[in-house]
């Protein structure tokens, strides 16, 4: 009786953990496609294609190398459709001495796992996920009686724990943190890099064919598919960013163009959160570009902060803090999410562009995901588990522990602090500087007020006004608040106007006679 490795599909890594004493001899490795995991919510398609065709992928791999794996695709018949399902007819099928799993990246998984040992009446061993740098009880540790979760604390401990960009004690280049030199806007003249993408092979164009007729009202195009599906390509896409967008990945992290989704951001998220690549020899390679003077310390510093730090931040926080974390809604923010999240169909310019290469690619860069979209439902006040939802369905990396901290504390502040000292609330003003938008918006951005301004004004001041009890305190909104106070009474009434009619004209729904999405 040998053992049953059970591999998620976001778990595709050579030295995952279930794997690491696997015996050719004795062992098989279970992988398992569900309808369960691919509706839990309306995964875009490219999502649910990149998930299916890089476990086929994976499981060809391991037989290539002798290993036994037993593979249930979507439409076998038989399929019951969940883990727990699946589980237990192949603990039947196999009669396994034990079940090794690795710790899963969602708490619905984790629940569910609870429970398998005594459902199926074999030991189930779940092990810590050594992709990541920090491991959850680490974590733990360092949040014990701390008051206070600041990223950067936990950042310079990951530098020392790692000693990447270290040099005796010390962070290399006498700083830790270079962002002040990270928010350069993009020239109008300048042409971003040609970004590798890879064109379905056979195995993903038959995914994509199945998901097409599977899942044809989910959200999202297929066509545009260019995601890496192998660790191989993955590891192209990986030396392509170093030797192409790293050096100029730190001055236009913040930047944002239309019709221009990828610049010179890595892409590398949707691979490095399947398992195709892990966190450390990421950030080595950036580290090693520095080292050869490839990249400047400003670039390389920046992006290993993104994966050695906030990446492992919010992990660790997600763990620590669920299923609690999920619950607040610190700002009680109630409104449904606007139609135009689906639709994109919306004056705005800034939100309309974000939300086209969201459904193009299934992703968007940071600063539209957080200034633009993620801003503008903090604003609205759209209710946190909306949002969340369609944060979690729509982008290709996205599983729940990364985006819920992401989405419920950094951009929506439902926390109430714990992630993220203020909220990231913005008018329109900051979305000019940082990109091209505003120049072709049917709306005016430098009008503050009436129905040509730029609706980020009034939703910006209003948003103030309507948490000035809660937020007026924090010292880091001291300026806004001077501000608003210096405005005539008069003012502050034409602006909470504006926005309430604003918001008053967005609608939840479809047009009369449109299906749900598209
Ligand atoms: C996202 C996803 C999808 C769409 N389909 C599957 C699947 O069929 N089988 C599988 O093992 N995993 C899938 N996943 C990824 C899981 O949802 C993910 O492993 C859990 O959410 C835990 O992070
Ligand atoms: Fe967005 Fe306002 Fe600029 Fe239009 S004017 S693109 S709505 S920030």
């Amino acid at each position: 009786t040998g053992t049953l490795r059970l591999v998620l599909g976001d778990q595709l890594h050579p030295r995952l953990a279930a794997l690491t004493d696997l015996d050719p001899g004795t062992d098989t490795v279970l992988m398992v496609e569900v309808a369960d995991e691919t509706t839990y919510v309306r995964h875009h398609k490219q999502k649910i294609a990149l998930v299916l065709s890089a476990m086929r992928h994976f499981a060809q791999e391991l037989r290539a190398g002798g290993v036994a794996v037993d593979y249930v695709a979507l439409e076998d018949a038989g399929n019951t459709g969940s883990f727990t399902g699946e589980l237990a007819r192949a603990v039947a099928r196999h009669r396994p001495g034990r079940v090794v799993v690795t710790e899963p990246g969602e708490w619905r998984v984790w629940t569910m796992m609870q429970g398998w040992r005594d459902e199926f009446g074999v030991p189930v061993e779940i092990r810590t996920d050594t992709r990541f740098l920090c491991p959850r009880d680490t974590f733990a540790r360092w949040a014990e009686g701390r008051e206070s979760l600041r990223m950067e604390t936990f950042y310079r401990a990951m530098r020392r724990r790692t000693g990447l960009l270290m040099r005796d004690g010390a962070p290399v280049g006498g700083r830790w943190n270079f962002d002040h030199d990270n928010r350069r806007r993009l020239p109008a003249d300048h042409r971003p890099p040609e970004r590798l993408r890879f064109p379905p092979d056979a195995v993903t164009r038959e995914v994509i064919a199945l998901v097409a007729r599977r899942f044809p009202d989910h959200f999202g195009d297929l066509d545009a598919f260019g995601w890496p599906v192998t660790r191989r390509d993955a590891l192209r896409a990986l030396a392509h960013f170093v030797e192409a967008c790293l050096p100029q990945f730190g001055d236009y992290q913040d930047a944002m163009r239309a019709d221009a989704p990828f610049l010179y951001h890595a892409l590398i998220a949707p691979a490095l959160n399947l398992g195709l690549l892990d966190a450390e020899e990421v950030c080595r390679e950036a580290e090693r570009a520095y080292e050869e003077g490839h990249a400047p310390l400003n670039a390389a510093e920046g992006f290993i902060r993104q994966i050695l730090g906030w990446r492992e931040y919010v992990r660790g926080l997600y763990w620590a803090r669920m299923p609690d974390y999920a619950a607040t809604n610190a700002l009680g923010a109630e409104r449904d999410l606007p139609w135009f999240y689906w639709s994109g169909e919306t004056a705005m310019r800034c939100l309309a562009d974000s939300v086209r290469a969201t459904r193009r690619h299934a992703h968007a860069h940071h600063i539209q995901r957080l200034m633009v979209l993620g801003n503008f439902a903090l604003l609205a006040g759209v209710r946190p588990a909306a949002l969340e939802e369609w944060f979690l369905a729509v982008y290709a990396d996205a599983y729940e522990w990364v985006e819920l901290p992401n989405v419920h504390g950094m951009a929506l502040w439902a926390d109430g602090g714990i992630l993220g000292s203020k909220p990231y609330a913005a008018s329109g003003a900051y979305i000019d500087r940082m990109s091209d938008y505003c120049r072709g918006c049917a709306y005016d951005v430098r009008l503050k007020e009436g129905p040509a301004a730029c609706p980020f004004n009034a939703l910006y001041w209003s948003f103030l006004i309507h948490h000035a009890d809660r937020l007026r305190p924090n010292p880091r909104l001291a300026m806004p608040y001077r501000t608003l106070d210096r405005m005539s009474a008069e003012r502050r009434r034409a602006i909470v106007r504006d926005a309430a009619r604003f918001l008053d004209g967005l609608s939840e729904r479809p047009p009369e006679g449109e299906g749900r999405v598209e």
